[in-house]
């Protein structure tokens, strides 16, 4: 580890991510409660925290998932950023605190953790799960275009060797399917979907999938201006905003469109550092700012919600 920086500022392995999980709940047993939604591809855990910090009953409830894409490294550490932040900050700092008090939060830190072991072992640059197909030599499947959200069409692939290969059909596979099954079952409480994603900076929310807007575009275009906004106040970089497919472009199957028309009317995509000069391959010492300028987003976001 660099000289200086702390847990949070290095990137883990899975391994390591599971014995963090293990650990923030067994040293935080009142506010933590560990969660197994599923399992990969490759049968491991899908394990989800939730971070309730008092027992008042029915709260609403954010979801963050991070890690979806597995070379998307900056986004497991993110997950982790928050719930430290979260653990450390509650009773100090008052935006926290209120969103705490009024919200539980579920954190997926790694949502794709077959993909993620393989680029610590032998491709740093690979994206998909690896769900193996009988009938072609390519692996894996782009689980963000995995969704049940005009699947598979314009801005996703039926090809397996795909980057963006969608699937068989929606949700085959395991690790979209436990998060799907989870927000079907919570979709009354949840009321603020996030997924974090790399890189080029931008937040982003529905629609991916098509190029109409969402019933609620304004709100949902002023939550993420002036998110937008205090990160550039704060930090000095800037975020652009808006729907997805007029933002990046068209990119069927996603989370969040599906998460939307499920009944979450918040839910956003947020793209973390960089702007193209590392990529995917973010130093350790960037860690830092660009989780600050997540969660300001997040903080910012969630503020909006409980206003609501
Ligand atoms: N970007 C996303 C991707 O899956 C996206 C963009 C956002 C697609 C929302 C669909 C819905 O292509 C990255 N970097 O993965
Ligand atoms: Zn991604």
């Amino acid at each position: 580890p660099r000289s200086g920086s702390t847990f949070y500022e290095r990137y883990h392995t899975l391994e390591d991510i599971y014995d963090w999980t293990n650990r923030t709940f067994q040293d935080n047993p009142s506010k933590i409660t560990v969660i197994l939604i599923g399992s990969s591809y490759e049968k491991r855990p899908l394990y989800a925290l939730k971070l309730s910090i008092n027992n008042r009953p029915n709260k609403k409830a954010i979801w963050i998932d991070c890690g979806i894409h597995a070379r998307e490294w900056i986004s497991p550490a993110f997950c982790l950023w928050f719930v430290h932040h979260s653990l450390s900050f509650y009773g100090q700092n008052q935006e926290i605190t209120n969103i705490l008090n009024n919200m539980d939060v579920y954190i997926l830190p790694v949502m794709n953790p077959d993909g993620y072991l393989y680029t610590w072992t032998t491709n740093r640059m690979w994206r998909k799960n690896r769900s193996v197909k009988k009938t072609s030599p390519c692996i894996g499947v782009d689980l963000n275009r995995n969704f049940d959200a005009n699947w598979c069409t314009e801005g996703a692939s039926s090809e397996p060797c795909s980057e963006i290969y969608c699937g068989a059909f929606p949700e085959s596979e395991p690790e979209a399917q436990a998060v799907a099954n989870f927000l079907r079952e919570h979709k009354d409480s949840v009321q603020l979907y996030l997924t974090i994603h790399s890189y080029s900076q931008m937040l982003l929310f529905p629609y991916s999938c098509t190029l109409d807007e969402a019933e609620n575009h304004k709100e949902l275009l002023e939550m993420a201006k002036e998110a937008a906004q205090k990160i550039r106040r704060h930090y000095r970089s800037q975020y652009r905003y808006g729907a997805g497919a007029k933002t990046i472009y068209l990119a069927p199957g996603g989370s969040d469109d599906w998460v939307y028309n499920l009944g979450i009317k918040y839910s956003f995509t947020f793209e973390l550092q960089d702007r193209g000069h590392y990529g995917f391959l973010l130093p350790p010492s960037e860690i830092s700012k660009a989780c600050n300028e997540a969660l300001i987003a997040v903080k910012t976001i969630a503020l909006k919600v409980l206003e609501k």
